[in-house]
């Protein structure tokens, strides 16, 4: 699938000072680690939207925090290899179509467009590799008979389920208890009463073909691949096993995520999938979770209509941790717009207070599990100061560098 367009990330001036590798929370040992990319590369996977619905809010947060680790690396001199995947073909998508008699190609095809537009304006770097399920149906399936003919799978009528007890690592990754685990999979997907599986926490790899569904024809039958194992695959045949971090959502910890890694470690023989597991919370309107199936929605698309500056949506996305779960109310995008228009006053000042330190620290405060936070209270205390004593307007050294650093850090253009 073609991407979206990049856009320029300004390289900043080193420092005497430790430059600290980037952390991040890992869901999997549950604590803030090192990243520790090999051979010069950072290779991360993030989960990509199900196009049937306008990206809101809430997905738009998650790829921006996603953002920000591809940025930290990349400041720290890195290359970054990043993949993601559109689940172009599964049942809430096709669901919508038969409700709306929308043909459910179209219906993906413009609300990836849509999406594509989104990350644009928000100035998020593309992925290298952006892959539809469709488009990867032959080697999903390609890997879904590796499994078959390695006895990690079984039949229920057409379907295949791959059986948990296979994967000694299964739970190693949400470390929830099987309790939770229940059910979880009975809320995002899975099919925990289905009759004839193994365990109720068995997954379907393949779905045989259901009239009115499409399909596609394999040595495995017609069908279509189940949700997990397009991610895993995807992510295995780009990045190999042991890649630097699988993202995505805090809703995708279990089962999504759990699955995915249970499959590519089946597959391969080895552990684990990924280094790290990082999950962004989730961005609620009214106390609940921001969803297309509630439809509580702010749309990214509504308020570039609106002609919202995208920056300005994109620092109130910030705003706040990327792992708290938070809420979007009415003030966040007034508060960031002045926060902007401050930044950006500051930074055209003729004279301006040094910045060097203020890059050391915002530096080490993104690197520290992306405390945007604190890195944004930095830059305010450092436009503060510049605006305590304004003078003329007109270019300052220390001014280009916080324009380069909020840019090239926080993604955010003044
Ligand atoms: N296609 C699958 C992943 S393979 C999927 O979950 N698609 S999605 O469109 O439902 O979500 C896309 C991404 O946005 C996921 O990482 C999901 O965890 C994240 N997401 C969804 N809703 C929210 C929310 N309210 N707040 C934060 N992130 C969210
Ligand atoms: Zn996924």
């Amino acid at each position: 699938m073609d991407s979206w367009p990049s856009v320029p990330v300004p390289r900043l001036p080193g420092y005497t000072g430790r430059r600290p590798p980037l952390s991040l929370h890992d869901t999997a040992t549950g604590s803030v680690r090192h990243t520790d990319p090999q051979d010069g590369t950072a290779r991360m996977y993030v989960c990509g939207i199900t196009p049937y619905d306008a990206t809101h809010l809430g997905h738009a947060a998650t790829y921006l925090a996603f953002d920000l680790v591809q940025r930290q690396w990349r400041d720290a001199g890195l290359r970054v290899h990043y993949v993601q995947n559109i689940t172009d073909v599964d049942d809430p998508l096709l669901e919508r179509a038969a409700h709306t008699g929308e043909n459910w190609k179209a219906l993906a095809e413009r609300e990836t467009q849509l999406f594509r537009e989104d990350m644009t304006a928000l100035r998020v770097l593309p992925p290298d590799d952006y892959i539809g399920a469709v488009e990867a149906v032959p080697e999903i399936t390609a890997a879904i008979e590796a499994l078959r003919d390695a006895g990690q799978a079984y039949a229920v009528d057409e379907d295949l389920y791959f059986p948990v007890s296979a994967a000694p690592g299964f739970g190693s990754e949400s470390n929830y208890d099987r309790a939770t685990m229940l059910r979880l999979f009975a809320e995002r997907g899975g099919d925990p009463q289905r009759v004839g599986k193994r365990d109720p926490l068995d997954s379907l790899l393949w779905r045989g073909r259901r009239p009115g569904e499409p399909f596609w024809d394999s040595p495995l039958g017609t069908g279509r691949p189940g949700w997990h194992i397009e991610c895993s695959v995807i992510a295995l045949n780009r990045l190999g096993m042991q890649f630097d971090v699988q993202g995505g959502g805090s809703d995708l910890v279990f089962p999504h995520h759990e699955h995915s890694a249970a499959h590519a470690e089946a597959l391969t023989g080895t552990a684990p999938f990924a280094k790290h597991y990082v999950h962004a919370g989730m961005i609620g309107l009214d106390g609940e979770k921001m969803s297309k199936s509630r439809g509580n929605l702010v749309l990214v698309s509504k308020l570039r209509a609106a002609h919202v500056d995208p920056m300005a949506v994109r620092l109130a996305l910030l705003d706040g941790h990327y792992r708290a779960d938070r809420e979007w109310t009415g003030g966040r995008l007034p508060a960031a717009e002045a926060r902007l228009a401050r930044w950006r006053a500051a930074t055209a000042l003729a004279a301006a207070p040094p910045a060097e330190g203020l890059l050391t620290d915002v530096r080490e405060a993104l690197a520290d599990d992306l405390d945007t936070t604190r890195a944004i209270a930095g830059i305010d205390t450092w436009a503060d100061d510049a605006l305590s004593s304004p003078g003329s307007v007109g270019a300052s050294g220390a001014g280009t560098l916080v324009r380069s650093l909020t840019d090239a850090l926080l993604g955010v253009l003044l």
